[in-house]
């Protein structure tokens, strides 16, 4: 997307590029290439634009912003151009929903208005203070051309109005600038602030001038108007800028219910941190201890912030929120899925961007990760069910799911693996970088325990298809067997100038029973995957030509050497909810 340019010396900018993955790349590439001349009538059909995820009815939506529930209803703000489907001229967009699944999109809440946020308002978070009041944090830019980002506050204009339609921004703004020690343009997103021993706390994204050292800048205030930083950030990695953090405590492990963001000491197992790196466009986190009087955030894996890194998404996922939702006692994860079709094919369709299912998300039982699951509301989309038992699928093979109209769906299966003697000995030389060996072993590439699992939006002659699969490796680190889960795109669509990295992450589970589960959340133009419940998530952004609508099709596939067991699967026709009234 059009974001700020990277205001690093040549060496250092040849450097992350070095770190990068290639994939970030073609993806950027293909956000700012020049239109190409030819759009083909798949792009632009109707078919193709999601059914129940999140999107306004037309133009370009990125960072989910400042999502919190308040009198009776759920507030989604973001990033949103209300002049086209490309990244520019940003405003904070609105929509309020009783479910977070049907959504009303109101006025806009916050657009450029005072000297420091006059030439952009860029991404923040909403804390609820003392009083029951929400406050919003945000990024101005307030510089023309130069992307001199400047911290800022709004409030409602009727605290009594449960829509909260009108934000007034008060006369002591700016709350943070970039004083000396702060690079000012890369100095963006301050997250939900949290109150201990008398003060508010809050992080603000950054990257440390001259260096490749990303960080999350601590703030204090006593009244919420006057912020003073802190000397060190909370925590910084050689990791290059960190865009959206986000900060909160989880309750202990294998617990699902969330918690306040101030919540502390008792009921408290862990913090997070999380990141999203401009660099690689992933979202990042850690699990780790954190004190409040000393001021410190420690990961609990030492190494955490760089080597084998916990994403919550391995796919298309990115400059994420979450927020405690006091109704269900939940922390909820909201999440930017780009696109990954080109610029021109953007402008041809008239939008770009949906938001991720909401997720409810908490500290898995080992405590070293979180899990995932989409909200149980998306449930009551479900309409008409289809049901498989207990079918073996043989080297090989693979069966069609039908009676359903698959290009809306939610899928969800239960995999049984006869053995796992023939699983392929695992190169410890790709314990950093699943998506590599997902790339150079995809769905096709024969195995011997895997690739298993669905193709999805594929066309009849399966000429097009969406892989989401596992693979199996034994003699993995720490001598378990690794497990691998994928979504390859590469034959997902005839369709040219496509971006279509197979993605991927590894799941740690327990495979020795045998059992393992997918659900895919099938909407038209995204495939949105959870594997082992919720362990390892996996959302892809697909453009099929031909398995469109009607015309696509369901499969559970086995390409390895060991006979799988589907020991149930069950999918249903997923129905559209209100959708900010497209
Ligand atoms: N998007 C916003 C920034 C943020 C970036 C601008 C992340 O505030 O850093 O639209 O996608």
């Amino acid at each position: 997307m059009g974001n700020p340019k990277w205001a690093l010396a040549p060496w250092a900018v040849l450097l992350l590029l070095q770190l990068s993955s290639a994939s970030h790349h073609t993806r950027r590439s293909l956000e700012t290439e020049a239109a190409s001349p030819s759009v083909p009538a798949s792009i632009v059909s109707p078919l193709l634009r999601t059914g129940y995820h999140f999107q306004p009815p037309m133009n370009w939506i990125n960072d989910p912003n400042g999502p919190l529930y308040y009198k009776g209803w759920y507030h989604l703000f973001y990033q949103y151009n209300p002049k086209g489907a490309v990244w520019g001229n940003i405003i904070w967009a609105h929509s309020v929903s009783r479910d977070l699944i049907n959504w009303i999109a109101l006025e806009p809440a916050i657009t450029p208005s005072i000297p420091t946020d006059k030439y952009g308002v860029w991404s923040g978070s909403t804390t609820i203070l003392h009083d029951g009041t929400p406050a919003i944090l945000y990024t101005g830019i307030g510089r023309p051309d130069t992307n001199y980002q400047i911290q800022n506050i709004a409030l409602p204009k009727n605290a009594s109005d449960p829509l909260l339609r009108e934000w007034t921004k008060p006369d002591y703004n700016p709350i943070a600038v970039p004083v000396a020690g702060i690079n000012a343009t890369q100095f963006r997103d301050p997250t939900t602030a949290w109150f201990a021993g008398g003060r508010w706390r809050m992080l603000v994204g950054g990257l440390r001038p001259g260096t490749l050292r990303g960080e999350a800048i601590l703030y204090r205030s006593r009244d919420f108007k006057h912020w003073v930083r802190a000397k060190h950030p909370l925590h910084s990695a050689l990791t290059g800028m960190w865009e959206c953090p986000d900060f909160y405590p989880v309750a202990k492990a294998g617990a699902e219910r969330g918690l306040d963001t101030s919540a502390y000491g008792a009921g408290v197992a862990k913090h997070v941190l999380k990141n999203s790196l401009d660099l690689t466009r992933y979202d990042y986190y850690t699990v780790g201890t954190y004190d409040n009087t000393a001021e410190r955030y420690v990961p609990d894996n030492p190494t955490g912030d760089v080597y084998r890194r916990l994403q919550y998404d391995y796919g298309n996922f990115y400059a994420s929120k979450t927020f405690f939702d006091p109704v269900k006692q939940r922390r909820i994860l909201l999440g930017w899925a780009n696109e990954s079709d080109s610029v021109a094919h953007d402008k041809a369709k008239g939008w770009a961007g949906i938001q991720a299912i909401p997720r409810k998300i908490w500290l898995d039982p080992s405590g070293k990760q979180l899990v995932q699951w989409p909200i149980e509301e998306l449930e009551k989309l479900r309409g008409k069910p289809v049901n498989v038992g207990d079918k073996v699928v043989m080297p090989g093979q693979h069966f069609e799911v039908t009676g359903l109209h698959s290009y809306q769906s939610d899928v969800e299966v239960s995999f049984e693996v006869s053995s796992l003697d023939k699983a392929e000995p695992f190169d410890p030389a790709y314990i950093n970088d699943a998506q590599k060996l997902c790339g150079m072993k995809g769905a096709d590439v024969k195995g011997g325990v895997g690739p298993f699992g669905l193709w999805v939006l594929a066309s009849a002659d399966l000429a097009e298809k969406t892989a989401v699969f596992f693979r199996v490796f034994k003699d993995g680190y720490g001598g378990k067997p690794v497990v691998l889960m994928c979504s390859d795109p590469s034959k997902s669509s005839l369709t040219p100038d496509l971006y279509k990295p197979t993605f991927a992450g590894f799941v740690d589970t327990d495979i020795s029973s045998g059992k393992i589960s997918l659900r895919s959340l099938i909407d038209r133009s995204v495939v949105e995957s959870f594997g082992a419940g919720g362990k390892t998530c996996i959302l892809s952004r697909v453009y099929p030509s031909m398995a469109l609508g009607k015309d696509a099709h369901l499969h559970v596939f086995n390409n390895g050497a060991t006979d799988i067991k589907v020991s149930r699967l069950a999918a249903w026709e997923m129905k559209k909810p209100l959708m900010n009234g497209a």
